[in-house]
């Protein structure tokens, strides 16, 4: 047992808490986050409503309440542009510090497809949340008539959003129809500052008409070295300004943007994502051309990510679309297609082997057994920074689903333990040190409470 300080919150002992004691401190955090019709990302660094965070939270949400976490979700797909974009940010109209924030990005003025109210962000985040409600119908479904009511007539004001949704990233977003998603930010792969981006972002060249700024994230987190750089926000910022400048127009966005990026695990992810709305789709006649629809999705998004497999690595690879080349660094995202399958057995079996192995989860330093951002001892890793090495419970628990969902229920349970043994302590820390076990980042960090819920209620 040992003693950690996370910045800003009272000494946290860290030993392992009872499944009963967890799971109540996961259910108060998530209390304590919200804000009513919606709950922050994490109460001081992140205090508004995140896209694929309020998914994620709504899947835990729903143990404790699912009309709660149906809320949740509503509140997103209220935000949702006229093309269908869900955006990364819904800003709450509580006073909260947060840049950039609705007047950087200047969507409510600049941007036609963008709601007046409430104020959001101009860009995405993986599409998780079909995945979301899924799960939420199955927990329902063990509940008594009123919640699973409350979660079939949510699924039919749902449906037609999230086929706006998914239909937007698929003809909007793949415009050479390579079966992967093109972003053109970082922050829209919700791995912000990965060495995914390191070759995109290198090509980035910041004009001096960026406009000043200051940023509160740094004046949150004790140690600043465990969040990104200050030349990387610079790009960050820079690339908000190209969208501006366009009015957020997804045709010039996809023209100018100088950031423009096939991202191979948001691809996986759309492709599950169409297969889950399809599977709660299958049984209503008159959805059967979405169904259609949704399949071919998903077949055409798995095609895409095979495709992107590198013969020497075995790991599936984001493309530059400004390069033309193929981004190769050893990063979490490489299982893609662990996710959404589409690989033959010999390479699906090499990949499961390669997770397995020391150079990821079989690492003999790691504290527990779930994927790091970054290869452990690769040139890229950093232990605490960011995306670029920590562990992140959140991505165990998409994994650990999503293995179930392929049918390998040893998989999913494996990752489910090891996750609650990063976790166990009740810190719900936004990413953990995968050699001390550190919590580091945002302390109760919601969707880490989430995920907790989710595995042990
Ligand atoms: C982080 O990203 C935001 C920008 O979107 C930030 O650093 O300010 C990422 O970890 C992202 O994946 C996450 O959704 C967000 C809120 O938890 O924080």
């Amino acid at each position: 047992m040992s003693t950690t300080t996370l910045p800003g919150s009272p000494p946290i002992r860290r030993t392992r808490l009872s499944d009963e004691a967890l799971a109540a401190r996961a259910a108060y955090i998530l209390r304590g986050n919200d804000l009513g019709s919606m709950t922050t990302a994490a109460p001081r660094l992140y205090p508004h409503m995140w896209s694929w965070d309020a998914a994620f939270i709504a899947v835990g949400i729903a143990r404790l309440n699912a009309e709660r976490a149906i809320t949740e979700l509503e509140t997103l797909l209220n935000a949702q542009w006229s093309t269908g974009m869900i955006p990364h940010i819904v800003f709450s109209d509580q006073e909260a510090s947060y840049f950039p924030g609705p007047q950087r990005w200047g969507c409510g003025t600049l941007a036609a497809a963008a709601p007046q109210s409430p104020a959001t962000s101009g860009i995405c985040q993986p599409p998780v949340h079909a995945i979301a409600v899924k799960r939420i119908l199955e927990t329902t479904q063990r509940r008594g008539r009123t919640e699973r009511r409350a979660a079939n007539e949510f699924l039919e004001r749902a449906w037609s959003p999230l086929m706006r949704w998914h239909r937007w990233l698929a003809e909007m977003r793949d415009p050479d129809r390579t079966g992967r998603v093109t972003v053109h930010h970082g922050w829209e792969s919700g791995m912000d500052n990965s060495p995914r981006w390191d070759g995109p972002y290198s090509r980035v060249k910041v004009s001096e008409e960026l406009p000043p700024y200051r940023r509160v994230d740094t004046t949150v987190v004790g140690d600043c070295s465990t969040r990104p750089s200050n030349r990387e926000y610079d790009r960050y910022l820079w690339l908000i300004e190209e969208m501006r400048r366009v009015g957020y127009d997804d045709t010039q966005i996809r023209l100018t943007s100088s950031f423009a990026v096939e991202d191979v695990l948001m691809s996986a992810i759309l492709a599950l994502a169409c297969d889950a709305l399809a599977d709660l789709g299958e049984t209503v006649p008159h959805r059967s051309q979405d169904v259609r629809d949704l399949r071919a999705w998903a077949a055409h998004f798995r095609a895409g990510v095979a495709e992107s497999v590198d013969p020497q690595t075995g790991l599936a690879r984001d493309r530059d679309v400004r390069a033309d080349e193929w981004l190769s660094s050893p990063t979490i995202a490489g299982f893609a297609p662990l996710l959404c399958g589409g690989l033959d057995r010999t390479a699906e079996l090499r990949l499961t082997e390669l997770l397995d192995s020391p150079q990821w989860c079989g690492h003999p330093d790691l504290v527990a057994a779930v994927p790091p951002s970054t290869a452990v001892g690769s040139p890229q890793f950093r232990q605490r920074e960011y995306w670029r090495g920590p562990q992140w419970p959140v991505m165990a628990w998409l994994f650990s689903w999503s293995f179930a969902e392929r049918g390998w229920p040893e998989r999913a349970a494996f990752l489910r333990e090891e996750g609650l043994k990063l976790i166990g302590d009740g810190t719900f820390a936004e990413y953990y040190d995968p050699l001390t076990g550190e919590p580091l980042g945002s302390a109760n960090q919601s969707w880490t409470a989430a995920a907790a819920l989710d595995w042990l209620c």
